[in-house]
């Protein structure tokens, strides 16, 4: 065949498709050219949508609800974006943070600023703090999400988010409790709750999906917004660097092994990165838990309050264990939902991958079966170090 006969961006359209297989190892290659072509096809057909539509971001809103208090006060304020508008249909943007990564041709997007009284803003920053999302942007992105947040009041059984419906917001919790839902055969069951700490609605986001599950206030409460835009300029992107920087680690933790690549990069997606000092103490024993770690640098000691033989509790310490790069801890409390086993410490710095409950659920079950068998680990060393024996799973 002649070069004249191949039809203008054919070339470019299979090298792209080869690229990412040779980037991404899809299991099935069919498969994998459906969902590539689709996206090209769809970014194909936005571009066309957005040059049609000068100054329009391409998100549509459907009419706003009623604004609470939070929001009028935002919105006399003087923000800038749009407020707590419901997203009922949005263009279906398939997932790339890589593809993500610059911007666009029209130069940096508007930056969002809804302006705050000193007095919300240190809240703000106070329910933020332990955000996992954010642990890994640079301060400046994180200042910047800072400012692109909005205040949401909620009443008790209002739906934050319907699972089904598209993505709005990310929402980080000021106080209040909430019940997450996940429906299964027509059936509504609950599967957990946020109490007065924690983030929701990343997933729809992140991954132009419906949103994967319900989450309803069961009482009077606070949350700060951040709109789809923002969390795709700031958030997204960054996910894109985090997966080159864990790509390499997370492929060589044993426990993760067997899960897919797409799976453990959903991981890396979610997980926020802490450095522990020499000595500091990063779980306590008898506490509840609310997270899981992996050690990517460093060392921690495990270490349990000695019992004295009326079984009256000790103040003094014993080591158990000690855990290096590639292990894991922190997971015995979550499987068993008990309190902490043991006590957690940095032995010189200890740099730690972190990722939350609900994560750690939805994204590990299937590595259930592993973690369960190092339990039952600790129950036989337990019996050959102190000549008890333990049910540690019931
Ligand atoms: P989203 O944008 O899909 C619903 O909107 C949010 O609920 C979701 O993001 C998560 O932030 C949050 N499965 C899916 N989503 C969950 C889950 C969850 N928990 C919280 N969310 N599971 C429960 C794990 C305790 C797995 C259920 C099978
Ligand atoms: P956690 O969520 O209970 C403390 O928080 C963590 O310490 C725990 O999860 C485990 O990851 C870890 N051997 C090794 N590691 C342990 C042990 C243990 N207990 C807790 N962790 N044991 C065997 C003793 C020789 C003691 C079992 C009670």
């Amino acid at each position: 065949m002649s070069g004249a006969d191949v039809p203008a961006g054919l070339k470019e359209l299979l090298r792209g498709y080869t690229v990412e297989v040779l980037r991404r190892r899809p299991p099935s290659l069919a498969e994998f050219a459906v969902q590539h072509f689709t996206h090209v096809w769809e970014q194909q057909r936005n571009d066309q949508n957005n040059k049609r539509c000068a100054g329009c971001q391409g998100v549509t809103f459907d009419a706003p609800r009623p604004r609470r208090p939070a929001e009028e006060d935002a919105a006399t304020a003087g923000s800038t974006s749009s407020k707590y508008s419901r997203r009922k249909s949005v263009c279906a943007e398939a997932y790339d943070p890589d593809e993500d990564d610059e911007d666009d041709e029209d130069g940096p997007e508007p930056r969002v600023v809804h302006p705050k009284t000193d007095e919300q803003r240190r809240r703000l920053q106070d329910a933020c703090k332990d955000i996992l999302l954010f642990k890994t942007l640079e301060q400046e992105q994180f200042s910047e999400v800072l400012d692109g947040m909005f205040e949401v009041l909620v009443e008790p059984q209002e739906h934050i988010i319907d699972q089904g419906d598209d993505g709005d917001n990310f929402y980080v919790i000021e106080r209040g409790v909430f019940d997450i839902y996940v429906q299964t055969d027509g059936a509504g069951l609950c599967v957990g709750q946020y109490d007065n700490k924690g983030s929701f609605g990343e997933l729809a986001l992140m991954y132009n999906t419906p949103r994967a599950a319900t989450i309803i206030a069961t009482e009077e409460g606070a949350l700060w917004g951040l709109d789809r835009a923002t969390f795709h300029r700031l958030i997204v992107r960054n996910n894109a660097k985090k997966r080159r920087t864990y790509e390499a680690f997370i492929d060589c933790v044993p426990l993760l092994k067997s899960l897919e690549l797409s799976e453990r990069m959903k991981i890396v997606d979610v997980l926020g990165a802490k450095v522990f000092r020499d000595g500091e103490r990063i779980i306590t024993q008898g506490e509840t838990a609310d997270c899981f770690y992996i050690v990517e640098s460093g060392e921690v000691k495990i270490m349990i309050k000695n019992k004295t033989t009326a079984g009256q509790a000790d103040t003094t310490e014993v080591e158990l264990a000690r855990c290096g790069r590639g292990q894991y801890f922190g997971e015995l409390a979550l499987v068993t939902n008990k309190p902490r086993a043991a006590s957690v410490y940095a032995v010189g710095d200890a740099k730690c991958m972190v990722i939350d409950v609900q994560a750690f659920e939805r994204l590990l079950g299937s590595c259930k079966e592993i973690l369960q068998r190092n339990i039952s680990q600790y129950e036989e060393q337990l019996v050959a170090l102190f000549g008890t024996s333990v049910d540690l799973k019931h």
